[in-house]
């Protein structure tokens, strides 16, 4: 599955990616982890550790980035995930090639800064403007193609707890257009919307304006950086789930009626009862659902352990609101 990364340039995209995988590097509460190439492991361990020691990256993203990454549950791989990072820039050329990129996407996981959506600089409220008219442009041309649209609010450890009420109620309105759009939009999208923070009061202590250098490890609190995957996995999975469903019904019926078929005509003729090729076909039948069955029950398990991760990140973090 293809998810694509966008925002603005140090929206944190490059650092979310690292958290996320950082923190899945190891088997999830509830059997879900990252793997990633030989590439993908060094690169990923290099950003955590400059994370670490607090070094700044160099430059931030100017080029699309693919990164792929098996999802592995229950020691099995269940899905390999295509991570695409766009910078902004990309997405604001809005060439076919922008388009065409954004279409094979199952995931657009779309970057907000909560600190600049806090302070609402005059060219972040046009940067807004942009994205939101180049989001109608890119839902109109999608026709029926089902995308999960998250809007992510990064740096959320930058906003300081008196101020995350306000930042709510300014987000919400700032951001209404955005929203409103994805509710009322014809081809109607899934979308969700998540605060993370990916590396706790790592570039500054807005309370106190210093930066805590004396034990950097302990103020990396990654919070809710995985949850965007498993909101995703949970709409992706449900559907993938029922097509399998559709598909082990279908097969039912078939069965059924080449059972009949072969009854009926065991009835007028012993001789084709014992003939190899029906046998042959039912048997295949039969191993195919059979093998349905086996994915089906996997996928279900695999949906049941991912809502408990999203209860567990809710219920945990959240204190429901
Ligand atoms: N405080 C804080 N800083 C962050 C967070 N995520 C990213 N940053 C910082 O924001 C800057 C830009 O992040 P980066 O991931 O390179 O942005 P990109 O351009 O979208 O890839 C870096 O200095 C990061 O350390 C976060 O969750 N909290
Ligand atoms: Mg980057």
């Amino acid at each position: 599955m293809n998810i694509g990364l966008i925002g603005s340039l140090g929206a944190g995209q490059t650092t979310l990616l690292a958290a996320l995988y950082n923190q899945m590097r190891t088997n999830s509460r509830f059997g879900f982890k990252l793997h990633g190439s030989r590439n993908t492991d060094i690169e990923m361990s290099k950003r955590w550790k400059s994370l670490i020691t607090q070094q700044r990256w160099p430059n931030t993203s100017k080029e699309i980035e693919k990164h792929s990454i098996e999802l592995i549950f229950k020691e099995e791989v269940a899905e390999q995930l295509d991570f695409y990072s766009y910078p902004a820039a990309f997405l604001i050329s809005e060439s076919n090639d922008a388009f065409d990129h954004l279409n094979r996407m199952d995931n657009l996981i779309i970057l907000f800064d909560s600190q600049l959506l806090m302070e609402m600089p005059a060219d972040y409220v046009s940067y807004i403007q942009i994205i939101r008219n180049i989001l109608i442009g890119f839902l109109n041309r999608i026709g029926d193609k089902k995308i999960f649209i998250t809007i992510i609010f990064t740096k959320h450890d930058l906003v300081s707890h008196l101020e995350k009420v306000d930042f709510e109620i300014a987000t919400r309105k700032n951001l209404a257009d955005i929203f409103e759009l994805l509710d009322t939009h014809s081809s109607s999208p899934v979308f969700s919307t998540i605060s993370v923070s990916s590396t706790g009061n790592l570039s500054k202590d807005t309370a106190t304006n210093t930066s805590k250098q004396d034990d950097p490890i302990e103020q990396l609190f990654p919070y809710n950086v995985a949850l965007p995957l498993f909101v995703f996995l949970h709409w992706y999975i449900g559907r993938h789930l029922s097509d399998e469903e559709n598909k082990l019904w279908q097969k039912f019926d078939e069965i059924m009626n080449m059972l009949k078929g072969y009854s009926l005509r065991s009835e007028i003729s012993n001789v084709i009862a014992r003939r190899s090729s029906i046998r042959s076909r039912i048997l295949k039948a039969i191993n195919f659902m059979e093998e349905q069955k086996k994915q089906v029950a996997r996928k279900k398990e695999m949906i049941s352990a991912v809502s408990q991760e999203i209860d567990f990140y809710t219920q945990t973090f959240n204190h429901g609101g």
